[in-house]
């Protein structure tokens, strides 16, 4: 692909909001550009996020991106909730209307890759040095490096598609940035195994322990994950310790229908909770992990991701077609409006379900008490549900 050095939208990062990004535009006519820092296979094999809200799905499907996934991808109507020895089924459908479905982000990355590629789009995977200057002014410019060529390109717009370590955020001053954070006191350590689920439906535990989920990425392979140490190594947990915990922290029959195999795939992840807004400045927007990040207890992070993608570009198709200024101009007000309530349902999820190492038997006996509540009483079980299978995109 010859490398333009013109564009209307420069977009940096090709994880799930860039590739969205450029597919939707496409789709109405908007030119992109594609700047990736890793390479296609490395980026197709980064195993992340699982569960989509039927809002990402919608719009997957906007983008003619769904027919695999409406394939493959399993519709899960519920969750289980384990705690005090016991397992408690919240249903999705019948409390709020509507499921999730289980699809991988490694698949979701491949269809659009795929269908980036077959529409002859300019992704320049490996783009070394990217850097963005005059997003203040009316023409932007991205320089990179590619194959030893240093390279630039001018756009309309730039977005920041670039995850949260990404160069966009760090470009912008930060006396023009909220910054709003939380960092939790344990990780997740995950693992990906060939082996068939235990249950139809994820399974959430909470145990003195720590806490554990099960979920899945197919009817034959299992993803799972258990609360470590902040400070964990993955040296320290073999398969076979990590599936003598997860039986620990499952127990009863969950715990006798694991059937053992070695890992595909084992990583440590920090659990964080991270607002940076506003999610726009002057020609630059911010999108996805670049401007928040959730702990993934409640499944969040792709979904947000999905919602500013379905706002941006809509606000952007808007503005090509008729000079109309209203989307960009309150993209990000509308963003951060979904992102905090998203972000509070993600805190809240991660501290009734961990152990915190400052709590204290009071603490313990509260998160006790409130998952009783919460899978007990009809209000409670609705207001997790409607949360989990996403609130309106907008
Ligand atoms: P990404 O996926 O981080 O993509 C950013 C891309 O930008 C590239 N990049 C650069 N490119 C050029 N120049 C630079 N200077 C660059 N710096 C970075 C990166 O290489 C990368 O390709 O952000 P994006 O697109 O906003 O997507 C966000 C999602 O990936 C993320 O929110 C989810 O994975 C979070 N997440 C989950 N989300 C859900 O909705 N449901 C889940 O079940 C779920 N589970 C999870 C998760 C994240 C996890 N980890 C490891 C963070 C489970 C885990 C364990
Ligand atoms: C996953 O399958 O990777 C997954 C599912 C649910 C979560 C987090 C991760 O809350």
């Amino acid at each position: 692909m010859s490398a333009k050095e013109r564009t209307q939208v420069g977009i940096i990062g090709a994880g799930p909001s860039g590739l969205m990004l450029s597919q939707l535009l496409a789709r109405h006519g908007i030119d992109s550009i594609v700047l990736e820092r890793q390479s296609r296979a490395y980026v197709e094999a980064r195993i992340r996020a699982g569960v989509l809200e039927q809002g990402t799905v919608d719009l997957l499907e906007e983008a003619g991106v769904a027919d695999r996934l409406h394939r493959e991808g399993l519709v899960h109507d519920g969750i289980e909730i384990s705690f005090a020895g016991g397992m408690h089924r919240i249903d999705f459908r019948e409390l709020a209307g509507a499921g999730v479905t289980v699809y991988g982000q490694t698949e979701i990355q491949k269809d659009l890759n795929d269908a980036r590629v077959a529409d002859g789009a300019c992704i320049v995977w490996e783009a070394e040095d990217v850097s963005i200057e005059n997003f203040h002014g009316a023409q932007p410019l991205i320089r990179y490096r590619s194959e030893g060529v240093e390279r630039k390109v001018s756009c309309d717009f730039i977005a920041g598609c670039d995850g949260f370590h990404g160069v966009c955020r760090a470009s912008i001053s930060p006396a023009n940035l909220d910054i709003h954070e939380r960092v939790y006191p344990f990780t997740w350590l995950g693992m990906l195994a060939e082996t068939p689920p235990i249950s139809e439906e994820l399974i959430y535990a909470h145990h003195e322990r720590g806490f554990a989920l099960f979920s899945m990425r197919s009817p034959t392979l299992s993803r799972l994950y258990i609360q470590c140490d902040a400070d964990e190594k993955l040296e320290n947990w073999p398969d076979q310790r990590i599936w003598d915990e997860l039986r620990l922290r499952l127990g009863g029959e969950a715990a006798e229908r694991i059937q053992e195999s070695p890992s595909i795939e084992k990583v440590v992840a920090p659990l964080r909770s991270f607002v940076a807004g506003p999610m726009r400045h002057g020609q630059l927007f911010l999108v996805g992990d670049a401007a928040h990040i959730v702990p993934p207890t409640g499944a969040k992070g792709l979904n947000l991701a999905a919602a500013d993608v379905r706002l941006l570009y809509r606000a952007l198709v808007d503005f090509y077609a008729s000079g109309d200024k209203f989307g960009i101009e309150s993209y990000s007000e509308r963003a951060l409006r979904r992102v905090w309530k998203a972000q509070r349902f993600s805190w809240w999820m991660t501290t009734l379900l961990h152990r915190f190492p400052e709590h204290s038997s009071y603490d313990q006996s509260i998160q006790l008490a409130e998952l009783d509540y919460v899978t007990s009483s009809k209000a409670a079980a609705t207001s997790l549900a409607e949360n989990y299978i996403g609130l309106p995109f907008d």
